[in-house]
């Protein structure tokens, strides 16, 4: 009984019109789907490459249960939950970092490259928290000092010391290192679109508060289902080849 009266009362705050609501809901089952296909998948690889799999399926994971909390969060208070969005993100982007030493391994790559991609990921995230949920006032300084560490990212994975690697490295890693950087390049430049759009002030005034929310799961959706679609990718092409070669 009590069961049910739980279930008739979180169904009448459910509206139709939701949409923001609607992406919460789809975003936590497309991350639980994609954490299941992951693992699920696991024993199919090698260990070499298992790990590399086995990030992909947490960082989908990760996701899902924030997905969780930030959908009940909205549903609750029709508000972002922006602490949420946040943990989220300081928890999952940074394993991105890891994905991108993960797979550069075979080419040398050392952990100070994984450090140093983390370590900009950490303030690219904790300033943009400031701007967004702290200092609201400051949001343009704050948007700017989380960009350049953006553009760090960027600049280290398409040009500097990644890049090398990924070159010397060649065949199927270099192409998966370049659809990753186009990830990041692309992806992850919807973030920044979000975060101007949810700025009081900036547009909210065009297209409302709770858009950012929208702009934000579809990102997610796209950046860390997508990402690790691209890494199970390249390992099933190299375990077959290494089948080939054996
Ligand atoms: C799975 C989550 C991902 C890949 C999140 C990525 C987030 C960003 C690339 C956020 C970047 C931001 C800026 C570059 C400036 C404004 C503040 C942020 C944090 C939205």
């Amino acid at each position: 009984m009590k069961t049910m009266f739980l279930f008739a009362e979180v169904s009448t705050k459910l509206d139709p019109t939701d949409y923001v609501g609607f992406t919460f809901f789809v975003g936590s089952m497309a991350m639980m789907a994609a954490s299941a296909f992951f693992f699920l998948s696991l024993s199919q690889f090698d260990r070499k490459w298992r790990t590399s799999i086995l990030v992909s399926g947490l960082i989908t994971f990760i996701a899902a249960v924030h997905y969780f909390y930030m959908r009940d969060y909205w549903f609750a208070n029709v508000e972002s939950p922006t602490f949420f969005r946040y943990v989220d993100w300081l928890l999952t982007v940074p394993l991105m970092c890891v994905e991108f030493y993960l797979i550069l391994k075979v080419a040398g790559a050392k952990t100070s490259l994984m450090w140093k991609l983390i370590a900009a990921s950490v303030v690219m995230l904790v300033t943009g928290y400031f701007g967004e949920a702290v200092y609201m006032d400051q949001a343009a300084f704050w948007g700017g000092v989380s960009g350049l560490a953006y553009f760090y990212i960027v600049y280290e994975i398409w040009l500097g010391s990644a890049k090398k690697l990924a070159v010397a490295a060649g065949g199927n890693i270099l192409t998966a290192h370049k659809i990753l950087c186009w990830f990041v390049l692309v992806g992850w430049a919807i973030y920044p679109l979000g975060y101007m759009l949810g700025t009081d002030g900036w547009y909210t005034s065009l297209i409302g508060t709770g858009s950012v929310d929208v702009v934000y799961n579809i990102a997610d959706a796209i950046n860390k289902i997508g990402f690790g679609l691209v890494i199970y990718a390249l390992a099933t092409k190299m375990q077959v080849t290494q089948t080939h070669n054996a």
